[in-house]
C-alpha cells in the first residue's frame, strides 16, 4: 500500500477556498427521479462529512444573480483535505451539472497593523490618557487590552463564522502603480492609514462580520474579503463608506462581488430547484 499523503497545515490560520458553481440543468433534466434523490442523499452526508471534520467549516447558500448558482465557502487546516472535499463537491451531483463558475484560495491570517503591547501602552494608556506607568489603573487597562487581543487574534486567524444569511465576497488588492504605490508606502504611513480604515470599520460592529483572508501567491487578488450580515443595507452601506478611505480611496482594487444567501440543505435545493 501507498504511503498516506502528509497534510499541508500551514503554520497558522486555515485554508479558504470560496467555491461558486452554476447548475447546468440539461444535465439534471437527464437523469430520472430516483437518480436524482440518490444524488441530493449524497451531497447532504458528503457536506455533514465536511462539517464533522474537525477544525472545518462549510457554509454553503444560494447566490442572489446568475454569476452562479451555489456557492460554498470552506474553511479547514489541511490544504489536502480542501482539494479533496472541493472535488468531491464539484461531483456530487453527477458529472457536469455543477460547472465551476468561481472560485478562491486563501488563507486566514492575523494583521501586520496590528496594535502591540508596547504601542498601546506608550501611545494610548501614557500619550492619550495620561495614565502613569506601573499604576494600578495602567496595569488593569492593559490587562484588558491583553485579553481583547488574544480574542481577536484568535478570531482572525480561526474565525467561527455565525449563520448570518448575507454572505459577500469579493477579491481585493492594493493599487501598485506610479505614485499610488501602497507597497512602496513606509511601515508607519501604513499603519496610520489601516488605523482609519479600522476606525471606519468597527461603526459596523455587530452588523458585519468580516474576514481578511490572505491570498498573495495562492491566487490572483491579495485578499478576500467575506462580509456575513443580517441585512443587504449593511453590506450596501460599509462598502460604500469604504470607498471614501482613504486607503480604498486610493489604494483599493477590486474584483467581481458574489452575494449569496446561507440556507438549509433543503431549501438550498428548492431554491436552486434540484
Ligand atoms: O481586523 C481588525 O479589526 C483590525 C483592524 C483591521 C485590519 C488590520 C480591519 C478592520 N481591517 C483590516 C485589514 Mn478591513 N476591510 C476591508 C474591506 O471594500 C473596501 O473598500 C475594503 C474591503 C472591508 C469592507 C473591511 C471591513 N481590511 C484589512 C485588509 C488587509 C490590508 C493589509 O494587510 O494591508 C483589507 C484588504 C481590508 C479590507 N475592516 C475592519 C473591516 C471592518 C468591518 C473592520 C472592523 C472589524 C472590527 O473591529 O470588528
Amino acid at each position: 500500500m501507498s504511503e498516506p499523503i502528509p497534510p499541508l497545515v500551514p503554520r497558522e490560520g486555515w485554508h479558504v477556498l470560496h467555491l461558486y458553481y452554476h447548475v447546468d440543468h440539461g444535465q439534471w433534466e437527464i437523469l430520472d427521479d430516483k437518480e436524482r434523490r440518490a444524488l441530493k442523499t449524497g451531497l447532504t452526508e458528503l457536506i455533514q462529512e465536511i462539517r464533522a471534520t474537525p477544525d472545518t467549516q462549510l457554509l454553503a447558500f444560494a447566490v442572489a444573480t446568475p454569476k452562479a448558482d451555489l456557492g460554498f465557502m470552506l474553511l479547514t487546516p489541511d490544504l489536502q483535505a480542501a482539494n479533496a472535499f472541493e472535488k468531491r463537491l464539484t461531483l456530487s451531483l453527477g458529472a457536469d451539472v455543477l460547472t465551476p463558475a468561481f472560485s478562491y484560495l486563501s488563507l486566514t491570517e492575523g494583521s501586520e497593523y496590528t496594535t502591540t503591547r508596547e504601542q498601546y501602552a506608550a501611545e494610548t494608556l501614557r500619550d492619550e490618557q495620561g495614565l502613569a506607568e506601573g499604576s494600578p489603573e495602567f496595569e488593569a487597562a492593559l490587562k484588558e487590552f491583553d485579553e481583547r487581543m488574544e480574542h481577536y487574534r484568535k478570531h482572525r486567524l480561526y474565525p467561527v463564522l455565525p449563520d448570518w444569511p448575507v454572505v459577500c465576497f469579493y477579491p481585493m488588492s492594493k493599487r501598485r502603480l506610479g505614485e499610488d504605490n501602497w507597497y512602496a508606502l513606509d511601515f508607519d504611513e501604513r499603519r496610520r492609514l489601516m488605523k482609519g480604515h479600522a476606525t471606519t470599520g468597527r461603526k459596523y460592529s455587530g452588523r458585519i462580520l468580516q474576514l481578511i483572508t490572505g491570498s498573495t501567491g495562492l491566487d490572483d487578488a491579495e485578499w478576500g474579503v467575506t462580509l456575513l450580515a443580517k441585512d443587504t443595507s449593511d453590506i450596501k452601506a460599509i462598502v460604500y463608506e469604504m470607498r471614501f478611505d482613504p486607503v480604498s480611496v486610493r489604494y483599493g482594487e477590486f474584483g467581481d462581488f458574489y452575494i449569496g444567501m446561507q440556507l438549509p440543505l433543503d431549501e438550498l435545493f428548492r431554491r436552486l430547484c434540484l
